[in-house]
This record gives C-alpha cells, structure tokens and sequence, in this order.
C-alpha cells in the first residue's frame, strides 16, 4: 500500500515510518520544524518530501498525483503553550490543514482506504471522571485541545457525509524513543529519563501523586495498525492508551530498579492547569482486537536501553 505520514520526522511518525516501510511504500511531508531527517533516515529523498502541510496547493497537487492508500496526519502545532501563545497560527495549521487535507482525498483520491487523524486526550480537559470514556464530557482548556477536537470531529463528519473512512485516535501519555526531552514541556518520561541519564536532579510539579495513562510507542503503533485493517473504524473516535495509571513517584522507582541508581529530586508547585489523574477507557480498540503487549515495566526497560545506547 501507498501510505502518507505527515509530520512523519517526528517521535511518533518516526516509529510508524519504521514499522509500515518493511510492506509498504511510505511517504513523508513534513517542515522538520520539530522533526528530524535523522529520524527517518531509512526514508530515501525521493519519499521524504521537506514542505509544510499548510501549503494547501502542493498538499492536493500531491494527493491528486500519489492516489495514496492509507493518509496518517500527525503534523501539527504540539506544544500546548505555543498554541495559547499564538492561537492564530496553531489554528491554521492544526485545523485548516486536516480540512485541507479530507477536503484533497474526497475531490481526488478514490483510492483512499484510511485517513488517520491524530487526536488527543487534552479534550476532556480537567474533567474528574475517570476512566476518561469517548463520550465523556469534552472540555478543552486550551487552543491546542479545541483544534485537536475539531480536526477529530471534522473526521468523522467526512465520513458520515462523504463516506470518507476516517478514524481518529486520542493518544494519551505517549513515550518511547526519540521522544524530544529538550523542552519544560516535552513528556515527563523522557525529561526523567534524560535526568536519570545525566545524574541531574528531577523536579517533580506538585506532590508526584498524579497519575497518568502512559502508553508505549510501539502499542500505539499497533492500534494503528489494526485501525487500518478494521474498517469497522471507519467514522470512529477512540482512545489510544493501556487502560491503566501510574504515578510519577511510581515512575521514579520503576527509573531507579531499571537504572540501578537514584537521582535527587525536588517539589515544586504543580503546573497551573495540571490534571492531577487520567486513564483511558480503551473498550473500543479493544473490541477491534487491541491489546497493549507492553506495561509501564517493559516499556521503560526498551526505552531506557534504548536511550543509554543513544549519544
Ligand atoms: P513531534 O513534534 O515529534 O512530531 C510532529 C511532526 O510534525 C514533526 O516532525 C514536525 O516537524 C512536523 N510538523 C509540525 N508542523 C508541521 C507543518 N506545518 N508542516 C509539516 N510538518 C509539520 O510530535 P509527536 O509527539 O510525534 O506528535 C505527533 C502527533 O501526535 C501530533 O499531532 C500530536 O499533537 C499528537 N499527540 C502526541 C502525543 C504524545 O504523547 N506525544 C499525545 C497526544 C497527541
Ligand atoms: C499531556 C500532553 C499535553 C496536553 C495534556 C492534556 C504530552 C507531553 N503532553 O500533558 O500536550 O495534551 O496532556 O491533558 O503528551 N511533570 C513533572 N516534572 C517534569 C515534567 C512534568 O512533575 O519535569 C509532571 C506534570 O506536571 C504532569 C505530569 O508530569 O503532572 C505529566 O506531564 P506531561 O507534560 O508529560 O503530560 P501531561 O499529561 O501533563
């Protein structure tokens, strides 16, 4: 199959590039703005296309030409603080261009078999009922959450007006290798990993209770997969998480057993706006035969060998 990853240089198109290329033809468009050619140096040039998503004109010319398969589209504005910062901008980019790119494959691209659109648990926002269920109360707190929910939303109403067969996925605490830990931001498994790494000190927001549904890339990459294959998904929104939580203060001992150190640490403040628990109910990828191979101990034990190989 002809499969097209937008935003394919990043942590997570890196890792689906990886895994479809061994059947498949892969392309690749993304503005490296957050990405790496690095990632996917398994990419030859002629299938990794360095232009951004916005470029509404080249996006359908391209549709129009490669009559792609499958369509994963994960480029996007991924820093929630950028998005508060320039909402405008974050707007264009994570919403326009998943209408542009539903509207390119519904004109020109009979041949489309799947679009994927990369949502987010930031949707239910700081709602207390828990496991987070896809018909939960929604309650975005942020640009980044409204876009995602549009761009899901919009999704699904492609296919129920034009049969288009989408699915989107909200991902929830995604880490794995070649997750970015440069940023305050970034996953707080790859900070503490980098922390760990470093022998530097890791501050935990508040009292390190919080729990989180942190999923291993390479389940997510396997929902992926049966998404693809399930056209009962057609239409569908799901969440893409274990179905289970684990604290930060869990974490850090789960870090010290697999590194075989410790690290000092610290309290700060919680980050305004923080949730303080989220898990996932994950009955509907389940019932299309998902079930995630890796708990937080096996994931944690890949990534950090993987990382300490890694310069
Ligand atoms: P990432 O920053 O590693 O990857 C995003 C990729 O998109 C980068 O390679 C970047 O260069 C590219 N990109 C950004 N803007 C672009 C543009 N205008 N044109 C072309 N390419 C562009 O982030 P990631 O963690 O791999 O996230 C992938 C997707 O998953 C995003 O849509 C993100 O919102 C979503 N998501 C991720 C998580 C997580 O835990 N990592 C959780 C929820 C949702
Ligand atoms: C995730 C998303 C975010 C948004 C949000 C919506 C990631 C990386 N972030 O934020 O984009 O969608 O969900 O709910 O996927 N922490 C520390 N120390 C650190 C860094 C973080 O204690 O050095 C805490 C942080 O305050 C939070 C927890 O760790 O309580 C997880 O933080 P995160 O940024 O990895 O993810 P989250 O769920 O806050």
């Amino acid at each position: 199959m002809k499969i097209l990853i937008t935003g394919g240089a990043g942590f997570i198109g890196s890792h689906l590039a990886a895994y479809f290329i061994n059947d498949n033809e892969v392309f690749i468009l993304d503005n490296l703005s957050t990405g790496h050619r690095s990632n996917v140096d398994f990419i030859d040039d002629a299938h990794f296309i360095e232009e951004d998503v916005m470029h509404k004109s080249f996006v359908t010319e391209l549709i129009k030409q490669k009559q792609f398969d499958i369509v994963i589209h994960l480029a996007a504005v991924v820093s929630v603080v950028e998005t508060i910062n320039n909402p405008i901008n974050s707007q264009s980019i994570n919403i326009d261009s998943t209408l542009n790119l539903l509207e390119a494959n519904r004109q020109y691209n009979a041949k489309l078999k799947k679009f994927i659109f990369a949502s987010s648990a930031a949707v239910y926002g700081n709602t207390d009922e828990l496991p987070k269920q896809i018909e939960t109360f929604i309650d975005p707190e942020s640009p980044y959450a409204i876009e995602k929910y549009a761009g899901e939303q919009y999704a699904k109403l492609y296919n129920k007006l034009y049969d288009l067969p989408t699915t989107a996925l909200r991902f929830f605490n995604v880490y794995g290798p070649r997750q970015d830990p440069s940023s305050p931001y970034s996953g707080v498994l790859s900070i503490m990993d980098k922390k760990f790494k470093n022998d530097e000190p890791f501050t935990f927001f508040g009292d390190g209770e919080q729990t989180r549904d942190f999923v291993y890339i390479k389940d997510l990459v396997q929902a992926v997969a049966i998404v693809i294959d399930n056209e009962a998904s057609n239409g569908k929104i799901y969440n893409l998480a274990t179905g289970t939580q684990i604290s930060l203060l869990q974490i850090f001992e789960k870090f010290k057993l697999i590194y075989n150190k410790s690290i000092s640490y610290q309290f700060a403040e919680p980050r305004s706006g923080d949730i303080k628990h989220s898990c996932a109910e994950i009955k509907g990828l389940e019932a299309l035969g998902f079930k995630p191979q890796y708990d937080i101990v096996s994931g944690l034990t890949e990534y950090i060998n993987y990382s300490k190989t890694d310069k």
